[in-house]
């Protein structure tokens, strides 16, 4: 009876090794340099907020996806094909559905993809003052707390700033050269026995 059971929580620790290896990693988009990852599973907006804001990647603390154009909106549909929480937001106190809106991280609101006939502000579970991107790539308006209505999580982002280690390591190495080099001048010539 012993050896069975030690043999399944091995066969369930490699299970669990091999999961956590293929678990995907954020993909980088050359056009912003910046990485992206889908987090799957319900939340309402601000609690998917919080854990974009908690999570980080490369030593770039995460956020909502924020999307400044057309580029950046197609690559989150054709990479994720997925249906959640992006960092778009209404002030509450503006009345008109398409107004109000901006970015988490304040970065200028100059572009949409809202889907025909949104943002509606459809009031019937609450005022709709959080942006859910759509699959196909479309925005809709939408209230905090959807209850799982559509959202499959959300988009997380993270500017993520090149590693200057490798410019450090070639400027050291110019500084050494031309120090050498003026060493080697600086030093007296060896006068030669006439
Ligand atoms: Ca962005
Ligand atoms: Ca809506």
């Amino acid at each position: 009876m012993f050896y069975p059971t030690m043999k399944i929580i091995r066969l369930l620790s490699c299970f669990v090794a091999i999961t956590t290896i293929t678990q995907a990693a954020p993909m980088y988009f050359p056009n912003t340099g910046h990485y992206y990852d889908f987090v799957t599973g319900f939340q309402t907006w601000s609690s998917a907020n919080i854990a974009a804001t908690a999570s980080s990647y490369l030593g770039a603390t995460g956020h909502l996806a924020t999307i400044a154009d057309a580029s950046e909106n197609a690559f989150l549909a054709t990479t994720f094909a997925d249906t959640g929480w992006i960092g778009l937001v209404k002030d509450p106190a503006v009345s008109v559905p398409s107004s109000g809106w901006s970015w988490v991280t304040g970065e200028p609101f100059a572009y949409a993809n809202w889907n025909d006939g949104e943002p509606n502000n459809n009031t019937v579970q609450g005022p709709e003052n959080r942006g859910e991107f759509y699959s196909s790539g479309t925005w809709n308006d939408l209230n905090e707390n959807p209850a799982g209505n559509g959202i499959n999580g959300y988009f997380v982002e993270y500017e993520v700033v090149p590693e200057p280690a490798s410019l450090s390591l070639l400027g050291i190495g110019l500084i050494t050269l031309a120090w050498r080099r003026r060493n080697r001048f600086a030093q007296p010539r060896p006068t030669r026995l006439q």
